[in-house]
């Protein structure tokens, strides 16, 4: 029966409104397979490495909004989805894996190709169904908002009937595969009242905006901020930088400015909207010692500090029944950060060649309403700090673990066909998913993609914090060879040209920094905040 098994299986996912199926294909799969490539409604891509296409897969769910299927092989195919399945567990976002797998009798027995895929993604998955001889799951209670598991075991003959076309049939209804609350959600009245009470109580109030979930999100959030009139940091993936209302409470000359403030008991409270904050002071807000008062207003249900009180709810709807009262904001905090900004562009002006130099240029070549990937490490941090004020972009990431892994792979998802597509990557992390541009040869012809590595010759990263070679894995490699192994053009960059001429539909672009110039630019940064 494995042949109607699996039709039904796809049509079931059909009708809960999947329509991205990414496949990695094997023997133990092979009906799954072979009933997808004769259906029709799905768009199905072909990887062949699970990894990254599980983080394809992930970039997939959110450019949709809708949740994809990736199809894997038995064995440690289904074991190399952990890193994404974490992920989009982190981030709130839905992903449904189906794995195919021997008959449970020979789990345990070392049989080839044979592991106990049950309990494989353990917390990080909604639900899981471990499924044989035509069993079905019903979905109906999955939240959604984390991914869940199909491990479906397959008996041989493998390809036991004759598979024909067949049509999808759209029963899909969006009201009834609507995302649930999480278990910790409260209701939008009670965070309301409670984000009231903080706002009213004593103190010096920040407030720092991490990912925002939507444009909506993104405008009722501004008006908020317009009525609170407090300083504000915005990170790049909040969507509010570019706001030109903001400007006055914008701080804006990096996350150091918040650290310097809190030192000075010149901030006391701090508001977090939106994902977990990158900033370095939302590590250091996490010491029990602190008696900075902290508040975090967001849509998932995760804290990101030991410390400090969670709001988990709808965040349009909270700041729609706060009674806001305008806060006065420290004018030592704002002075010193439009002092810190000037010198900020002087640095730029003066050290052409440094790294956060490299960011801000490029933050003015690339084209407005540009889709922008921020890679973790520095270059979420650098584009954070250098990044121009007031130019709209769509600023991407994964922050929901901070991982270097699966990066060109999400970015490849989530790029817009309509748009430029830019990711901005460290070296190691490019080299962690060298096989991300497969994915490139099923959406080449519909898209503009644009991967600057950005080679400081390791993870620079540690550099900064422990100066230690251990932790750096410095290399002197470049990455032409990869360029031209996926044919994709490649250009090598010391210095960002004024505007972007003759680049290709998908361009490799390998930014090369002074690391001398670097370590004076940061030197510099540093005494800024003596
Ligand atoms: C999967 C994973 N492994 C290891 C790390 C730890 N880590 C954080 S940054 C980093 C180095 C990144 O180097 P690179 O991509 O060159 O960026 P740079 O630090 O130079 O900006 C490492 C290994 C991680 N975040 N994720």
């Amino acid at each position: 029966m494995n042949i109607s098994w699996s039709r039904r299986i796809f049509s079931e996912l059909y009708a809960q409104g999947i329509r991205d199926v990414v496949v990695c294909a094997g023997a133990r799969n092979s009906p799954l397979v072979v009933v997808l490539s004769k259906s029709q409604g799905f768009r199905v891509h072909s990887f062949f490495e699970e990894r990254s296409a599980g983080f394809f897969a992930l970039g997939l769910t959110r450019r949709t909004g809708r949740p994809s299927a990736i199809v894997t092989t038995s064995g440690t195919a289904v074991a190399e989805l952990l890193p994404a399945v974490i992920e989009a567990f982190h981030t709130g976002f839905p992903l449904v894996v189906v794995s195919a797998d021997r008959p449970r009798r020979l789990r345990g027995t070392g049989a080839p190709q044979a592991i106990d895929q049950t309990g494989l993604f353990g917390k990080f998955v909604n639900q899981e169904f471990d499924l044989e001889g035509g069993e079905m799951f019903d979905l109906s209670a999955w939240s959604r908002r984390a991914p869940v598991h199909l491990n479906i075991c397959l008996d041989e003959p493998l390809l036991d009937d004759e598979v024909r076309e067949f049509v999808l049939k759209d029963q899909y209804s969006a009201i009834a595969t609507a995302a649930l609350p999480f278990a910790q959600s409260v209701s939008a009245e009670w965070a309301g009242v409670r984000l009231t009470k903080f706002l009213r109580s004593e103190g010096s109030l920040a407030v720092v905006v991490g990912t925002l979930d939507s444009k909506d999100e993104a405008d009722a959030v501004e008006q908020f901020l317009l009525r609170l009139g407090a300083p504000v940091y915005l990170e790049a993936t909040s969507g509010l930088r570019e706001c030109a209302s903001l400007q006055n409470f914008a701080l804006k000359s990096g996350d150091r400015v918040l650290a310097w403030a809190l030192k000075r008991n010149l901030v006391t409270k701090v508001l977090r909207i939106g994902g977990v904050p990158t900033v370095r002071i939302w590590r250091d807000l996490d010491d029990a010692a602190s008696s900075i008062e902290v508040l975090s207003l967001t849509s998932l249900p995760f804290a990101g500090l030991s410390r400090g009180e969670l709001l988990c709810s709808n965040v349009t709807e909270t700041i729609a029944q706060c009674a806001v009262s305008q806060a006065t904001p420290s004018q030592d905090l704002l002075e010193k950060d439009r002092a810190a900004a000037a010198a900020l562009v002087k640095l730029f002006e003066e050290e052409p060649l440094a790294e956060p130099t490299l960011v801000h240029r490029l933050s003015r070549l690339i084209s407005e309403n540009s889709v922008v990937y921020v890679g973790n490490s520095l270059p979420i941090r650098e584009w954070d700090l250098a990044a121009e004020f007031g130019r709209a972009f769509h600023v991407r990431a994964n922050r929901g673990v901070n991982g270097i892994d699966g990066q060109l792979s999400t970015f490849l998802g989530l790029a817009e066909a309509g748009r430029e597509n830019w990711a901005l990557i460290g070296d190691l992390t490019a080299m962690y998913d060298l096989t991300a541009p497969w994915a490139l040869r099923a959406r080449e012809a519909e898209l503009k993609t644009r991967f600057v590595v950005l080679n400081n010759g390791g993870g620079k990263i540690f550099n900064r914090i422990f100066g230690n070679a251990l932790f750096e894995n410095a290399h002197d490699l470049d990455f032409e060879g990869w360029a031209r192994m996926w044919r994709l053009s490649y250009q090598k960059w010391t210095e960002v040209p004024q505007a972007a001429h003759g680049l290709a539909s998908a361009e490799v672009i390998e930014l090369v920094p002074d690391n001398e110039a670097t370590t004076r630019f940061w030197s510099r940064y540093d005494a800024i905040w003596k």
